[in-house]
Parts: C-alpha cells; sequence; structure tokens
C-alpha cells in the first residue's frame, strides 16, 4: 500500500529568502507512516489547485507571526516579523485544499494563519495583550515561550472531552510545550475550541463537518518520541490522509 504523502509549508528566511524546514516535522511524519514534502513558496492560483489535488493532506508548520492587516489591525509595537510570502501561500492554499476536502493539521503559526483565514483574530503579543479577569483579580498568563528545550513540556492544556482531539489523544489533558508569543483571540466562527490553558488562553481547534482538521498551538513534532498523544495526533492525521484518497 502506498503511503501518504503530506504537503508542509516552508519555513521562510526573510533576510536571505532561503526556504527551510525543521527535521522535527519530516521524522514525526515519517514515522507516523507519511511520506513529507516541503512545498514551495511561490506558486500561482492554478498551482494551487493543482497542488490541493495531488497530496494527500497537509500540515500548516510554525514561523513568524501573522500579517495584522489580514485580521483587521495595525502592527502592535510587540509584534514579530512576518512573512507575507508565506501569508499568501497559507491563506490561497487554505481555501484550495478545504475545497478539496484534505486533511489538515496546523501547528503553531498553523494554528493562526487557518483561525484568520477562516475569518479569526489574534493576540499580536499575549504578554502586552492577554490577561483574564476571574474572581474579581487580574490572572496573567503563563509563559508560552518556555525558558528550556523544546521536547520538555511546560503548560498543561484542558481538552474537551467532546473533541476529536480528545478522542485521538486518548486522555482530557496534555502536558505540552509552548513557544508561541501570539495566540488565537477570536476563534474563527467555523472552528470549535478544543484545548485550552490554565490561563485560559485557547490552545487547540478543530473543524467539526469537516473530513479532519485540527490546529494546535504547541510543537507535539518535539514530543511525539516521548508523549504517546502527541504520537497519535500524527498517527491519526495520516491515517485521515491514507483514507482521503
Ligand atoms: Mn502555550
Amino acid at each position: 500500500m502506498n503511503k501518504p504523502v503530506i504537503g508542509l509549508t516552508p519555513g521562510h528566511n526573510t533576510d536571505t529568502q532561503d526556504v527551510f524546514l525543521r527535521p522535527t516535522y519530516l521524522k514525526a511524519l515519517t514515522a507516523a507512516g507519511a511520506i513529507p514534502v516541503m512545498l514551495p513558496l511561490e506558486l500561482s492560483e492554478k498551482d494551487h489547485d493543482q497542488i490541493a489535488q495531488m497530496f494527500d493532506g497537509f500540515v500548516f508548520t510554525g514561523g513568524p507571526d501573522t500579517h495584522p492587516f489580514l485580521f483587521g489591525e495595525e502592527t502592535h509595537s510587540q509584534c514579530g516579523n512576518v512573512s507575507p510570502k508565506r501569508d499568501t501561500l497559507e491563506l490561497a492554499l487554505l481555501s484550495r485544499v478545504m475545497a478539496a476536502q484534505k486533511p489538515i493539521l496546523g501547528i503553531c503559526r498553523g494554528i493562526q494563519i487557518i483561525n484568520v483565514g477562516l475569518g479569526g483574530t489574534i493576540y499580536q503579543d499575549i504578554s502586552s495583550q492577554f490577561a483574564k479577569e476571574s474572581d474579581g483579580k487580574t490572572k496573567f498568563p503563563l509563559a508560552h515561550q518556555q525558558p528550556y528545550g523544546y521536547d520538555i513540556p511546560s503548560h498543561t492544556v484542558r481538552l474537551d472531552p467532546d473533541s476529536r482531539l480528545a478522542r485521538v489523544c486518548g486522555c482530557g489533558h496534555l502536558n505540552v510545550n509552548s513557544i508561541h508569543h501570539q495566540a488565537v483571540k477570536d476563534p474563527a466562527p467555523v472552528l470549535t475550541v478544543c484545548g485550552t490553558a490554565s490561563d485560559g488562553l485557547i490552545e487547540a481547534l478543530e473543524m467539526r463537518g469537516y473530513p479532519w482538521l485540527v490546529a494546535v498551538q504547541w510543537h507535539p513534532e518535539y514530543l511525539w518520541e516521548q508523549d504517546a498523544a502527541a504520537a497519535l495526533l500524527f498517527k491519526d492525521f495520516v491515517n485521515a490522509c491514507r483514507t482521503a484518497y
């Protein structure tokens, strides 16, 4: 049986114009039974259609911030670097891939660009924009940019027990890593929040009624070797890609 072939959106160094992918994504997908392939950054509209048909599933990978114009804001003082080329590629690809009903996994920047593409908004900087009021007190955010290695979990995520993500991971709580200074603010109307950090920040979204669309704010590609839930997420995604063709 052929393995599913997964297209991954590329990292983009905006200084050198290099495109790249961290090997962790490729290793995680290979271990889950797929053939991962990095997509090019610049494609014509027709190419997007062809690519959406050619591949069995897509990973929207981690990377720089999403340009604030795309969710109706100007640039906050703590907004980071952006790649308009990646924004363009990923937004175009998202609509074509969804039209083709192919499985989609979003990771880190992936959850953010998918949310923006479907009409949601983003905290441009968690530390200065996000604080939850609870019992008359202001609760400040956790360290979403953890001060140690990416293969070490740093905070918990509570999963909605009715979600695909909870079913796939086989548990209601995850220990995840956290390497982001932006996050989902208002989820897109078609997306459902399925994972939340203890400070209230949205950490996972999924689309009900779509064949397979799960997006997470953490990086399971650094965890799957020692964490069963992270490995099961990649396995379930790859299995969905296998049945999609
Ligand atoms: Mn986090």
